[in-house]
């Protein structure tokens, strides 16, 4: 009978194992390196289980013949022993830390003549995706999460959805309304920091004036009494030797995406177009900006994503596309494409364009004056995370101005009270007491 090899860690045990040891178990004898707890160490965190409990788990599984202990990552010690007929791994160990490992798994093998099967990798089951869905359920059950979690919870949605819907917040109660809100099972999936409402709500222009110190005072807040990503509008960026500092603030605090505009102080909101003027940055200046910014990532989770402002300043979909293709060339890890149009023709031609890019990135659309356009025709075009940029604060403020009038004109405030305002009952049992 023909001895086939199957190294593996066998933490978490899954279908991934399965479709592997099946395809052994069809080719003869299987025998698994079971990796020692010192091996994993080795190349990644030590395992959950420890090798006695994982080697009891493997032996009750029939497509497992014999268990050998695997001392080392490397097979080879183990394979000159055995002199398997095969080995059987799965793809993905082609790139990353296991590339080194495979190539002498391949020499060792032509030393008897034994071959090497590597069937294609399962889509969407490894140990690490199990244990980031355990930290998710956690964080839903505990309604409470880590900054880690958080943060990387981004780019899981952006894997698993179509379209990663998101809605601004400006404090820490604006931050409850996106976090708690359902409507059937319909919620949003992030929290905007935007700079138009952080500085609106601090009484401020939206000038780049509310500095980044007093924008992580609200993403504090924020992040205080919540659970969800944040995706936070850091204006130009500053200057590019700050800019990296602030993307090593941002990641420790467990945000999960920066966006930069392209344009060049003092910033004026894109919202007034060419009304007032404005200049873009150089598409070189821009691309050292994103550069600084990924250089100095911690993880491979936070997103750098870079704002194109061609479309609000008369630059035409050409130039949008040539910057969109050289920011990404320097490491953008999405493009958000902003149009200040009601008929948004301009971003329909850029989406469409965008589809020929060989090296694609998330696309991110704000449709604050589009905004007939609804999130499913978006997504349709190709856009994959939809911004609602500044609405809890534009119902908010008319709301206010409302009762506040309402006092003045009456002299007194029963008709605010009865007509415009939530009872005091509630507002004192609106947030909890209690976690
Ligand atoms: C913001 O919300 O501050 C933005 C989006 O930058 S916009 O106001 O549309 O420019
Ligand atoms: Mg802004």
């Amino acid at each position: 009978m023909k001895k086939v090899y199957v190294g593996m860690s066998a933490d978490i045990l899954h279908n991934g194992h399965l479709n592997i040891l099946t395809i052994a178990k069809e080719k003869g004898k299987v025998i698994v390196g079971l990796l020692t707890d010192d091996a994993i160490s080795s190349y990644k965190n030590p395992p959950v289980l420890n090798y006695d409990e994982r080697k009891r788990m493997l032996s009750n599984i029939s497509l497992v013949d014999e268990i050998v202990e695997q001392e080392t990552l490397d097979y080879v010690s183990n394979l000159r022993k055995i002199k398997p007929d095969f080995v059987v791994h799965g793809n993905d160990w082609k790139e990353g830390k296991q590339k080194e490992t495979r190539s002498r798994v391949i020499s060792a093998l032509k030393e008897w003549g034994g071959e090497l099967i590597e069937p294609t990798y399962t889509p969407g089951i490894s140990s690490t995706l199990i244990k980031e869905a355990i930290e998710e359920n956690s964080r839903v059950e505990s309604k409470g999460t880590t900054p880690m979690t958080r943060l990387r919870h981004l780019k899981k949605l952006l894997n698993e959805r179509d379209l990663v819907r998101v809605l601004e917040a400006h404090n820490g109660l604006t931050g409850l309304i996106v976090e708690n809100t359902k409507v059937d099972s319909k919620e949003f999936d992030a929290i905007w920091i935007s700079s138009l409402t952080d500085s609106t709500a601090k009484g401020k222009p939206d000038t780049e004036l509310v500095n980044f110190d007093s924008r992580f005072n609200t993403i504090e807040q924020i992040l205080e009494v919540t659970t969800k990503p944040l995706i936070v509008d850091a204006d130009t960026g500053g200057l590019a030797e700050h800019f990296r500092f602030h993307v090593r603030t941002l990641e420790r605090l467990g945000v999960s995406a920066v966006i930069i505009e392209d344009k060049v102080g003092p910033k004026r909101n894109s919202l007034f177009g060419d009304e007032i003027k404005q200049e873009q940055a150089s598409i070189d200046s821009f691309c050292e900006k994103i550069k600084a910014g990924k250089s100095s990532t911690v993880t491979k989770d936070f997103m750098i994503i870079a704002r194109i402002e061609s479309l609000n300043l008369q630059k035409g979909v050409d130039d949008a596309i040539s910057r969109a293709e050289s920011y990404i060339r320097s490491g953008a890890d999405a493009i958000m494409i902003h149009c200040k149009e009601k008929d948004p023709k301009e971003l329909f031609d850029f989406c469409e364009r965008f589809k020929d890019f060989s090296q694609k990135v998330p696309l991110v659309a704000v449709p604050s004056s589009y905004s007939q356009i609804s999130e499913r025709q978006l997504s349709k075009i190709g856009i994959n995370v939809v911004i609602y940029a500044n609405h809890l604060l534009r119902s908010a403020y008319p709301a206010m101005v409302k009762t506040a009038k309402s006092i003045l004109k009456e002299g007194k405030s029963d008709i605010a009270s009865d007509k415009y305002c939530m009872p005091i009952s509630k507002i004192l049992r609106l947030i909890p007491e209690d976690y």
